[in-house]
């Protein structure tokens, strides 16, 4: 019989760790608020949610190493927003934070999520920060919930 291994969506008995930055602050305020009403609806305990704030995205995936050496954590999220306008400053800090996140994940023995806006606009930023397309926050919450389980399934 072929066996399946699904994560549940179900936050209860977990301890989650939000690292977000404040760069771009009015995008990523609303990142964490998608994300925290995620983990409230899976059933989550607030007083298991720690939330690390960073100065930018550059700064995340040094501190997911840093919050990966607790050991506290059934999974990480970061949310950021990195946005174009005008500077080339873009393409080094986007690649930095989302190269960092997954090479921090892929060595990691929990899930370690990646919510960093990637955007030309900031109102292409807030859209998907819940004024249009959906919330990323939220999106990233539910994530890790789900692969927290998961790996715990696989064991
Ligand atoms: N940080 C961001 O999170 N988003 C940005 O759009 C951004 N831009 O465009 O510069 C940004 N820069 C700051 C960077 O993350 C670091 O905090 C800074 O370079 C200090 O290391």
């Amino acid at each position: 019989m072929v066996k399946f291994i699904e994560g549940k969506l179900t936050g209860r008995d977990l301890e989650f760790c939000i690292i977000v930055s404040r760069f771009n602050s009015l995008v990523t305020e609303r990142l964490l608020e998608g994300a925290l009403d995620a983990f409230e609806r899976s059933e989550t305990k607030k007083d298991k949610l720690t939330v690390v704030k960073t100065p930018g995205a550059f700064e995340i995936p040094a501190t997911v190493k840093k919050v990966l050496k607790t050991g506290k954590y059934d999974g990480i999220i970061c949310l950021g927003a990195v946005i174009r306008g005008e500077t080339p400053h873009f393409d080094y800090v986007s690649a930095e934070a989302v190269k960092g996140i997954a090479s921090a994940g892929l060595g990691a023995d929990i899930p370690v999520i990646m919510g960093v806006l990637t955007t030309d606009t900031v109102e292409q930023a807030l859209d998907r920060a819940g004024a249009k397309t959906g919330n990323k926050g939220f999106d990233a919450a539910r994530s890790v919930i789900e692969m927290a389980n998961l790996y715990k399934e696989i064991g």
